[in-house]
């Protein structure tokens, strides 16, 4: 390995940014082995910078889902460049998307965008406490939301892959504002409602829990949070960067049927451009600075060429509905690599929600942070480093899942699963 290029650009790379890379998830220290570089992304299929090639189930964590550089959204993006990439005022590109959100979403009456997922989450609690006159937070052990100070306390996703799930640098007084309910479990959500009454702004969640491995909502819990939420005056935020227009086209909101306040948009709905974006209920959103108090800009947003990006990838997965073929690859995907771990002897349960995917390496049920950390994380490394030697990228990390997009073949599904049977031997 200390001849590849990948190795000679992990050195390079360590001397100029911090672990080499710029976000640590990237670094596969969880995986036992060093990152790879990546020069080439097309369809399904990745190229690492020493030419070898992968089947790709990362898809830049989950903005993919229509497969890398679709010609439809390389197209639009070379018109825009050709246009201009930023100009720091309006375009008609933002009223489109936005637009086109509030038809796909119909809780978002009013939109807002942002350049990342974490600016989504940061911006959307402090409007939910800006509209409450509250300064507490509830969130889920084990649920990621970006890596707002707020958020940063037993957190999933990178913090809890690398072992630090609360973050040193988030003050104790930021840390006091947020309290950990168990995902799940709405017995605890009221135990932490009961002892904090009237001071709670928001409860925040992911829908479908997409950082501690997949975790789907087990029946009545969304459904509680909202009945909680509306008895207390609490704004319920869905956080649906990863689930948003992933597991359906209305999102986790839409498959689940409940209506949240507020939503937190990221990863596709930048057609793998860097977008975020939060919206709601229009007596909320209305607080936002320049109609309401409630402070919040960004030099790049709304970008011209991440909102065409975008844009192109919406409108392709609204008049193509691939959700349909894509639930049923995963669910035979998933059915499949499971059986061949199972018959290598290894442990294993499996969660799926549509294209988004985990197999824990424990025997127990998965439904929270608790169960989701029994899995045996040397295991999932074994699995990850075996199944990239035969040529199949999965996320570097138990706690993360995977992505299936369209352009995954039923033969690259085969050769997945070929290289699930063999990836412990
Ligand atoms: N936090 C994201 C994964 N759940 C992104 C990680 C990365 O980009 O490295």
């Amino acid at each position: 390995m200390t001849d590849t290029k990948s190795h000679q650009l992990f050195l390079r790379a360590q001397k100029s940014i911090p672990g080499g890379v710029n976000s640590p998830v990237r670094a596969f220290r969880s995986v036992g082995r060093e990152p790879l570089f990546i020069t080439r992304g097309e369809g399904a299929y990745i190229w690492d910078a020493d030419g070898n090639s992968y089947i790709d189930y990362v898809g830049s964590w989950g903005p993919h889902i229509i497969g890398h550089s679709h010609p439809m959204v390389v197209e639009a993006i070379k018109k825009q460049a050709s246009l201009g990439t930023s100009f720091g005022a309006p375009t008609e590109l933002e009223i489109e998307l936005a637009e086109l959100v509030r038809e796909l979403v119909p809780s978002i009456e009013l939109v807002r965008m942002v350049s990342s997922g974490t600016e989504a989450t940061i911006s959307a609690i402090r409007l939910a406490r800006g509209f409450t006159g509250r300064d507490k937070v509830i969130k889920f052990e084990g649920c990621y939301h970006g890596h707002g100070d707020s958020f940063l306390i037993k957190a999933g996703s990178g913090a809890l892959t690398l072992g630090a799930p609360s973050s040193p640098g988030v003050t104790p007084g930021t840390a006091k504002d947020t309290l950990n309910a168990q995902y799940n479990d709405l017995p605890s959500v009221e135990a932490l409602v009961g002892s904090n009454r009237g001071q709670i702004a928001a409860i925040i969640v992911e829908p479908v829990a997409g950082n501690m491995g997949v975790v789907p909502p087990q029946p009545g819990f969304l459904q509680g949070l909202r009945e909680i939420c509306d008895r207390e005056g609490i704004v319920l935020i869905f956080d649906e960067v990863m689930t948003g227009f992933r597991v359906g086209l209305h999102c986790a909101q839409g498959l689940y049927g409940i209506k949240p306040d507020l939503t937190t948009l990221g990863k596709i709905i930048g057609g793998g451009l860097p977008v975020g974006a939060f919206g709601g209920r229009r007596d909320i959103m209305e607080m936002l600075s320049p109609l309401g108090p409630v402070y919040q800009a960004g030099t790049l947003s709304g970008n011209p060429l991440a909102m065409v990006a975008g844009l192109t990838t919406l409108k392709i997965l609204r008049d193509e509905n691939p959700y349909p073929a894509l639930e049923k690859k995963s669910s035979l995907l998933a059915q499949h690599i499971g059986e061949a771990v199972l018959s290598a002897g290894i442990k294993a349960t499996q969660t799926r929600v549509g294209s988004m995917l985990c197999l824990f390496f424990t025997d127990k049920e998965v439904t929270d942070y608790e169960s989701a950390v029994t899995a045996d994380t040397n295991v999932y490394g074994k699995f990850f480093r075996g199944m990239l030697e035969i040529g199949v990228y999965l996320a570097p990390s138990q706690f993360e899942a995977m992505f299936v997009s369209t352009m995954h073949t039923d033969e690259d599904l085969e050769r997945t699963v070929a290289a699930a049977r063999k990836a412990f031997e």
